[in-house]
């Protein structure tokens, strides 16, 4: 019940609008909220209806000229921002036998999922890996990169970036790798195969590397092989849990903590028949199906999925997993865009309509 005359603020409103300032107190409510207003929508992009599409721009563009042939993702409530939820892009990038995307950097973090093929390579600051199905690699901010197929069959793998975050923080930078003569954009490899990962990745470190807290983790790539085999065991031993089924976080094995500045990324095993309790949080995901079927309630939205398929689940929404075979999930979320700032919260939902 406002005390106020409101027809007298709305008038002071527009007598101010030139000053460019308003009355706080009719705005205030659509401010302040209650509880996160969240514009993104659940929503599943799916593989088999994706997957030719990439043929046809295999025909139309090469990756050279494309920079990075990406079919990338929308959320349906923001058709005109390449963003899935509020901070996180994500998208489906073909590379073709002996492809070159050329070597590129830029303020955005960025993760890929290699979903097929195998024997394409990307090169983080000098060193190369090469990915195969499942693998998760880690492209943090401003570090040099390209990739390149060496295989003979085309390689698709899903990227996650942080841009809509960068923009939102209008703090985007990029840089082109110098051209060499012959006209080839590309970094010198340095460091060839798993480097990283035997260096950092096995409770070792180089005694002489610094500890300081590094911004990223130093792992360019954790292997599905490596992650698949450690759910499996977790499995045999733990009760899985009742939101998340059995569920391993890639860490920084420097800190403990996500792997990038911006996205912490995770791996869980769903037992056939699981039925999942509910939960909502602050942070947005982006989930990958790597193997088996499902579905995920967001929301009043079911999303099915099927191997390969893609599907998000926006800021505080309530959702529910449930597994018709048994299932491994790959996701990644902006919570440690939250997390400093102690915005992140979470909290069981008890019931869920259908
Ligand atoms: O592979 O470097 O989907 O720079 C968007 C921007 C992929 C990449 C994307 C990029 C890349
Ligand atoms: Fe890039």
């Amino acid at each position: 019940m406002a005390t106020y005359d409101l027809a007298k603020s709305k008038a002071l409103a527009e007598a101010v609008a030139p000053l460019n300032v308003t009355p706080l107190w009719l705005v205030l409510g659509g401010l302040i909220t209650d509880t996160p207003e969240v514009p993104e929508v659940p929503y599943l992009w799916s593989w088999k209806a994706l997957r030719p599409w990439l043929d046809e721009a295999c025909r139309q563009i090469r990756a050279e000229e494309a920079e990075r042939r990406v079919l990338t993702m929308t959320n349906p409530a923001h058709r005109h921002l390449a963003a899935v939820t509020h901070y996180l892009n994500a998208g489906l990038q073909i590379i073709l036998p002996g492809e070159i995307a050329p070597t590129h950097r830029h303020a955005a973090n960025a993760i890929r999922l290699i979903l097929e093929g195998d024997g394409a390579y990307t090169v983080v600051n000098g060193e190369k890996t090469v990915m195969r199905r499942g693998d998760f690699v880690t492209t943090p901010i401003w570090s040099w990169h390209d990739h390149g197929n060496d295989s003979d069959r085309p390689v698709v793998w899903l990227d996650g970036l942080d841009f809509p975050f960068v923009h939102t923080a209008n703090a985007m930078f990029k840089s082109e790798y110098p051209t060499a003569p012959g006209g080839i954009r590309r970094q010198p490899v340095e460091r060839d195969g798993d480097d990283s990962f035997y260096r950092y990745g096995q409770g070792l470190r180089p005694s002489n590397s610094a500890l300081t807290t590094p911004l990223y983790s130093p792992i360019l790539n954790y292997r599905y092989t490596t992650a698949r085999a450690a759910l499996e065991r977790l499995s045999r031993t733990d009760p899985p849990d009742p939101i998340e089924g059995w569920r391993l976080e890639y860490i920084n094995p420097l800190t403990g903590g996500p792997v990038l500045p911006t996205m912490d990324a995770f791996l869980q095993l769903l037992p056939a028949g699981f039925e999942g309790q509910a939960h909502r949080h602050t942070h947005g995901s982006v989930y990958v199906a790597l193997e088996g079927t499902g579905q995920t309630q967001a929301g009043n939205t079911v999303l099915a999925w099927e191997p390969n398929d893609v599907f998000v689940v926006p800021s505080w929404t309530p959702h529910r997993h449930r597994a018709a075979t048994d299932a491994v999930l790959f996701s990644f979320t902006d919570a440690p865009i939250q997390r400093p700032f102690g915005l992140h919260r979470e909290e069981r939902v008890e019931e869920m309509l259908e």
